[in-house]
C-alpha cells in the first residue's frame, strides 16, 4: 500500500497543500520530510507524539524523516491554539529542554540503516542570524497582510499579540526554506494547528527557489473522542512520555481504558499493527467486547513502543495484581507504582488491633462501622480477607517492609506507608 493510501485509511490526513503532487513525489522517490517540537517542557505529551510516529510511519515506507528541536524557536513560543501571551522562558532553561526532548526522541526514533532519522537544532542556523540580514533576506518576503489574515494572528487581534510572537511564523518558514536548502526536505508534517506555519514556510520556499519548487504540506487532524471530551487528558493531567511525570503503568491504563467506540481509531492512529491485524481487533470488539482485547493489544503496543518490553511486562502485573488482588505477589516499588493514585494513609510501626487502626488511620469512620465491615468480610489486608475482630496489624505485615494495601469493599483500596 503507498503511503498515502496508507494514511488515509488510518484517517491520520487533516488538508495536505497538494494531494496528487505529494502521491506522485513519494512513488517516484525516497523523499525527506520534518517535523518539528518546541523545547517549551520537559517531556512531550501523547498528543506530541502523532506526527512523530506519522514521520516514523514514512521511514518504515523507505523515506528520510527528519526531526527538528526548535532550540531557537522555543526562546519565543508558537502562538499557534493560544489565546494569550507566552512567558518567556530563560535560555538555560530552553536548553535544559533541548537536552531532555532530544533525549527522548532518540530513544523513540534513532535507528540503524540507510535512512536513519537525522536530528537537526533549528538554533545552529538561527543563532547567527543579525537583524539587517532578517528583514533583508527573509521580512521582505512576508506580507504583513497575508501574516494578518492567518489564523493564528486574527484570533488575538482583540486580545492583542507581541511583534515576537506574531514574527514566530517567519523563524519556522526560515527553518522550511533551510532543510529544504540544505537536507533536501520536502515535505512538512504537523498536527492540524501548525497549517499557517507549513503553508507560510511553502510560500517562502516559492518566494526563494521559483514557483516550480517541489515542496508539500500536511497535516494530522485533532484527535477526539467520541464522549466529546479532550483526548489525551486525564483527571492527574496530561499523559506523558517521561515515566517519572506518568509511570509506565499509569501510562498503560490510559489506553487500556479506551472506550469501545474510540479503540479502532487509535489502533489505527497510534499504532503500527497491520490492517488486517486492527481488521481483527476491530471484529472483536463487535463479537466479544467484554474481553477487551482491543483495549489490550493498543496498551500494549503503546507501552512497549514508548517504555520497554521489560516495563510493559510491569505494567501487566501490576494491573493483574490490582485485578485478582494478589497483592503479595507485587514488589514494594511495583506497589508504589500501582497505588500512585490511590489514598494514601502513613502510620506508625507498633502493633495495633485492626478495628483501631482503621479507625485511627481514617479508613474506616467509626469502630462499629468497622467491626461491620471485618465481620461481613469486607475488609482485606494485602489481598488477604480478615475475618477476626481481634486481628493485629504488625510491622511485618508490610510488604517490602514499607506498605499495607487495605481493600474495602469490591475495589476501594488504600495504600498506607508505615513510617
Ligand atoms: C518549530 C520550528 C519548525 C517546525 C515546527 C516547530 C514547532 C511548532 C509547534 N509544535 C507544537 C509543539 O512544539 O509549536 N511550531 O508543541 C506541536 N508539535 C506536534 C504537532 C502538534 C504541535 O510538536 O500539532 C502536536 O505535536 O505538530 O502542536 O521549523
Amino acid at each position: 500500500m503507498n503511503i498515502i493510501d496508507e494514511l488515509l485509511w488510518r484517517e491520520a490526513i487533516n488538508q495536505q497543500t497538494d494531494a496528487d503532487g505529494l502521491r506522485e513525489l513519494t512513488e517516484s522517490k525516497s523523499v525527506s520530510l520534518y517535523c518539528g517540537v518546541d523545547p517549551t517542557g520537559n517531556s512531550m505529551h501523547i498528543g506530541h507524539l502523532i506526527p512523530f510516529m506519522m514521520l516514523r510511519r514514512f521511514q518504515l515506507a523507505g523515506h528520510r524523516p527528519v526531526i527538528l528541536i526548535g532550540g531557537a524557536t522555543g526562546t519565543i513560543g508558537d502562538p499557534s491554539g493560544r489565546q494569550s501571551e507566552r512567558s518567556l522562558q530563560t535560555l538555560e532553561q530552553v536548553q535544559e529542554n533541548v537536552d531532555a526532548l532530544t533525549a527522548q526522541m532518540k530513544k523513540l526514533f534513532i535507528t540503524d540503516g540507510d535512512n536513519q532519522v537525522r536530528l537537526v537544532n533549528n538554533y545552529d542556523w538561527t543563532k547567527d542570524m543579525n537583524v539587517i540580514d532578517f528583514l533583508r533576506d527573509f521580512g521582505k518576503n512576508f506580507s504583513i497582510n497575508t501574516m494578518l489574515a492567518k489564523d493564528v494572528v486574527a484570533s488575538r487581534l482583540d486580545s492583542g499579540i507581541s511583534f515576537t510572537e506574531f514574527a514566530y511564523q517567519i523563524l519556522q518558514s526560515i527553518d522550511y526554506l533551510h532543510l529544504y536548502q540544505h537536507e533536501d526536505v520536502q515535505l512538512q508534517v504537523g498536527g492540524s494547528d501548525q497549517w499557517g506555519n507549513i503553508t507560510s514556510g511553502l510560500d517562502l520556499i516559492r518566494k526563494k527557489e521559483g514557483n516550480e519548487a517541489k515542496a508539500f504540506g500536511l497535516t494530522i487532524p485533532l484527535m477526539l473522542k467520541a464522549d466529546g471530551t479532550k483526548f489525551g487528558k486525564t483527571a492527574g493531567g496530561a499523559i506523558w512520555l517521561d515515566p517519572k511525570q506518568t509511570t509506565p503503568y499509569e501510562f498503560y491504563q490510559f489506553w487500556a481504558n479506551t472506550d469501545d467506540r474510540d479503540v479502532v481509531k487509535y489502533l489505527k492512529y497510534f499504532t503500527f499493527l497491520s490492517k488486517e491485524e486492527i481488521e481483527a481487533l476491530e471484529e472483536k470488539v463487535a463479537t466479544e467486547p467484554h474481553k477487551r482485547e482491543a483495549q489490550k493489544a493498543l496498551a500494549e503496543e503503546m507501552t512497549r513502543f514508548v517504555h520497554s518490553e521489560e516495563l510493559l511486562e510491569q505494567a501487566k502485573r501490576i494491573s493483574a495484581a490490582l485485578f485478582s488482588g494478589d497483592i503479595r505477589s507485587l514488589t514494594a516499588d511495583e506497589i508504589e507504582e500501582g497505588f500512585k493514585e490511590m489514598p494514601t494513609f502513613t502510620a506508625g510501626k507498633e502493633t495495633k488491633n485492626i478495628v483501631d487502626w482503621l479507625v485511627e488511620l481514617g479508613i474506616e469512620p467509626s469502630k462499629r462501622q468497622a467491626r461491620e465491615d471485618i465481620t461481613k468480610g469486607a475488609i482485606s489486608i494485602n489481598g488477604e480477607r480478615v475475618n477476626e475482630l481481634e486481628t493485629e496489624i504488625t510491622a511485618d505485615d508490610a510488604i517490602g517492609g514499607k506498605f499495607i494495601i487495605v481493600r474495602k469493599g469490591k475495589k476501594n483500596y488504600s495504600l498506607v506507608k508505615l513510617v
